[in-house]
């Protein structure tokens, strides 16, 4: 369903032209910031922070939340790059939170939205973002391929986002920099960190790896970096808090430990 609105509404917006966007763009020429860089760094965490007001799964998770204060905070915390959410219907999210997040932050940000067209690549890069997402379980693998191609003629980097090891076998490819598994069963929404354990071996070293969703606890944290993981998706457990970054710092000491 939701994939499906994505298609309906990028058809309309393509009517805009892209280029309109581009000649009023800040970012579009900008040097983009390395999410693998970033996430590898000895130095950081490897924790990409989201930023989401409301999910299908949860409904609203955080009605309040300013996302100048919480991305500022998630970076203070020690977070090596931001997602922002800008799916408005399902997530809440807009460009401009994203727009917001570049203005504040010096860190990659992931644009996470459900990426069918160009157009959205166009666009995501415009308002300033440095990666994107491609989910295997949307799109068919040589339409995948070509959208992560494209994604790297701008510059920008590409995630994708597989569940299980069907979707990275036919999905893989070498547009693509990161390799996040997501937890979370996108048609079920049940939640097991036993899907990143037990897929991660299946991703070659030469792509990121990221574990996504369902992250609450520091050990599993532990537990998943030892099994081979550089980054952690993590936006609920952090957002549901009435301050998203102080459950961040919070979460992030008590790894470090
Ligand atoms: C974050 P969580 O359980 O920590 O809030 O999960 C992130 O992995 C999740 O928001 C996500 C997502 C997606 C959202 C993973 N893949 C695709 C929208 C689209």
């Amino acid at each position: 369903k939701i994939i499906a609105d994505k298609y309906k509404e990028v058809a309309d917006k393509k009517s805009l032209i892209p280029v309109k966007l581009l000649e009023k763009s800040i970012y579009f020429d900008g040097k983009v910031v390395s999410m693998k860089k970033y996430v590898t760094h000895p130095d950081k965490s490897g924790i990409i922070s989201e930023f989401k007001r409301k999910s299908p799964s949860k409904g609203v998770i955080n009605g309040g939340a300013s996302v100048e204060t919480v991305s500022i905070g998630y970076m203070q915390a020690g977070a090596s790059a931001l997602s922002v959410l800008t799916d408005q219907v399902y997530f809440g999210g807009s460009n401009d939170d994203l727009k917001i997040a570049r203005k504040f932050n010096f860190c990659p940000i992931l644009r996470k939205d459900f990426v069918v067209d160009e157009y959205q690549i166009i666009e995501a890069k415009s308002i300033g973002a440095d990666c994107i997402l491609l989910i295997a379980a949307a799109l068919e693998p040589a339409k995948l391929k070509s959208l992560a191609y494209f994604a790297k003629s701008l510059g920008m980097e590409v995630l994708l986002e597989v569940h299980d090891g069907e979707e990275l076998e036919k999905s893989i490819n070498d547009g693509v920099d990161l390799i996040g598994v997501n937890n979370r069963n996108l048609k079920t929404f049940d939640v097991s960190i036993e899907t990143s354990l037990s897929l991660v071996d299946a991703i070659p070293d030469s792509f990121v790896k990221i574990s996504e969703s369902g992250i609450s606890d520091p050990k599993t944290m532990v537990q998943l970096k030892k099994a081979g993981f550089d980054g952690f998706l993590i936006g609920e457990n952090f957002m549901k808090s009435a301050r998203p970054e102080q459950a961040a710092y919070t979460f992030i000491k008590e790894f470090k430990k």
